[in-house]
């Protein structure tokens, strides 16, 4: 049974209130456990990289292909309204990883590079999904990227993973595997905290070796595989076939189009060897994409679709947040089913524990359990309010939804920033009229921006407050 360092001191502080309800919580989650018959499932968690909301044929994409993750929303459920819990990179990965919103783990922005600031990341106290399930029997492995810290301690095997491939920070070129920003370029490839050499090799390969291997390694046992793609954020390094599959296409959307197809070839090649060692009606599949696609120069400015989503990467507009995202158990849960209820990244962690049956950590979870809403449309969102927050202090940018409003303060449009004003830096939109966020209510429904800044100030309180007692901060 967990009790996270973080959540002990606030059960301490709260004992007399909350000692009732969280002996009741111990009791439920132990009768779950005892519940279950059958054998707790495999866990393959696919997290994509800057993978636009539509870039996915099953999604509304028809000039690139991909048929292996079509092939993986086909043989479970789809979500259309699922948001990543933060538009960046390390953010996001903490939110999916903890169940936690970023800024309530203590990671609302992206993880500096490590000779800027070399202690930062996902603070240790943090319970991730690893932690979680190796808690519950599970042997755990991560491969692709990381992005949570770089000292040993926040790197993988520090935070609950007894394998790890890949590589720290936020992207490395696919074939010399170093990192090139500014200050001196680093090689950064990695296995259990040890530097590794592959020279030339192609890293999408070299994880599919991996990842493949670490199946047929723990096929007797129960496994949870983490494997973060690198793919397709920039550099966009698609195989020469596809590049020539694309030709016709106008760049930059022939180069991105060629590096996700190939991204969907690697996956094919991990779902197969799951097919071949006969794990696939065992294993849970769960797949997501980090937030939405890069419009930054090192991307040649764009090359992914939102379609009528506003934004991209780095803003709270629904294309900075609104991902592809499935989940697919065959013979359990229902297959080729589409869910339009709202969902989070943070979800997974508690779905995760529901469907395999282990404990939650004792802490705040801001996720909920998506398991009755996959297996029946029916069931409505488990949300009713959502709130995000990327940075902090002054040039935080933050959102509130609830229903079909959203109040997004300090809202960042890298498409079109041209098209924000001023008066823009609390937008008000309801989704329902407006998919694409156009045009801001803001002056003519005041009350409702008061009610949604309120609801927003009061839970970032609440957050700066825990915070505090934890010494968190970035
Ligand atoms: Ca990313």
């Amino acid at each position: 049974m967990y009790i996270a360092d973080s959540s002990h001191i606030i059960l301490h502080n709260a004992m007399p209130r909350l000692l009732p309800i969280f002996l009741v919580g111990l009791l439920v989650s132990t009768t779950a456990i005892n519940a279950q018959n059958q054998p707790r499932p495999n866990v393959l968690l696919i997290f994509t990289d800057d993978q636009g909301s539509l870039d996915m044929n099953c999604y509304g994409s028809d000039d690139l292909q991909t048929p292996h993750m079509d092939a993986l929303a086909a043989s479970g459920v789809r979500f259309t309204q699922f948001y990543s819990a933060a538009p960046v990179c390390s953010p996001s990965r903490a939110g999916l990883l903890t169940g936690r919103t970023p800024l309530r783990a203590g990671l609302p922005g992206n993880v500096p590079i490590p000779y800027h600031r070399e202690g930062a990341g996902l603070p240790t106290e943090e319970v991730t999904v690893a932690e979680m399930l190796k808690e519950g029997g599970y042997k755990t492995g991560h491969v692709g990227k990381w992005h949570l810290g770089h000292i040993p301690e926040k790197q993988p095997t520090g935070q609950g993973f007894d394998y790890s491939f890949g590589h720290m920070v936020g992207c490395i070129d696919n074939y010399s595997h170093f990192f090139y920003w500014s200050g001196p370029n680093q090689h950064d490839l990695w296995r259990n905290g040890e530097e590794v050499y592959y020279p030339g090799q192609f890293f999408p390969d070299l994880m599919v070796e991996e990842a493949n291997r670490f199946l047929e390694q723990n096929q007797d046992t129960t496994f949870f595989l983490y494997w973060a793609i690198n793919v397709p954020h920039y550099p966009y390094q698609g195989t020469p076939e596809w590049l020539e599959t694309y030709s016709d296409l106008p760049s930059p959307r022939r180069e991105y189009a060629a590096f996700l197809s190939t991204m969907d070839d690697k996956i094919g090649r991990v779902l197969n060897k799951l097919d071949e060692l006969g794990l696939r009606e065992n294993t849970l599949v769960i797949f997501q994409s980090d937030h939405g696609h890069s419009v930054e120069e090192r991307a040649f400015f764009g090359g992914g679709n939102a379609g009528e989503y506003r934004g991209a990467k780095f803003s709270l507009f629904e294309g900075g947040i609104r991902v592809p995202a499935i989940v697919s158990w065959p013979g359990t849960l229902p297959e080729g089913e589409v869910r339009d209820q709202l969902a989070v990244g943070t979800d997974w962690l508690p779905t995760v524990a529901d469907l395999c049956g282990v404990s939650q950590p004792q802490t705040v979870l801001d996720g909920k359990s998506l398991a009755s809403l996959i297996r029946d449309g029916s069931v409505a969102s488990p949300h009713s309010v959502v709130y995000w927050q990327t940075g902090q202090g002054e040039n935080s940018q933050w959102a509130v939804r609830q229903g079909n409003w959203k109040l997004i303060g300090r809202p960042r449009d890298p498409v079109q920033p041209d098209r924000l004003v001023l008066a823009d830096s609390l937008f008000l939109s309801n989704l329902k009229q407006d998919i694409s966020e156009s045009t801001n209510l803001a002056g003519e429904h005041p009350e409702r921006v008061q009610e949604l800044h309120e609801l927003y100030q009061q839970w970032q309180d609440e957050i700066m407050r825990e915070n505090q007692l934890r010494n968190y901060g970035q």
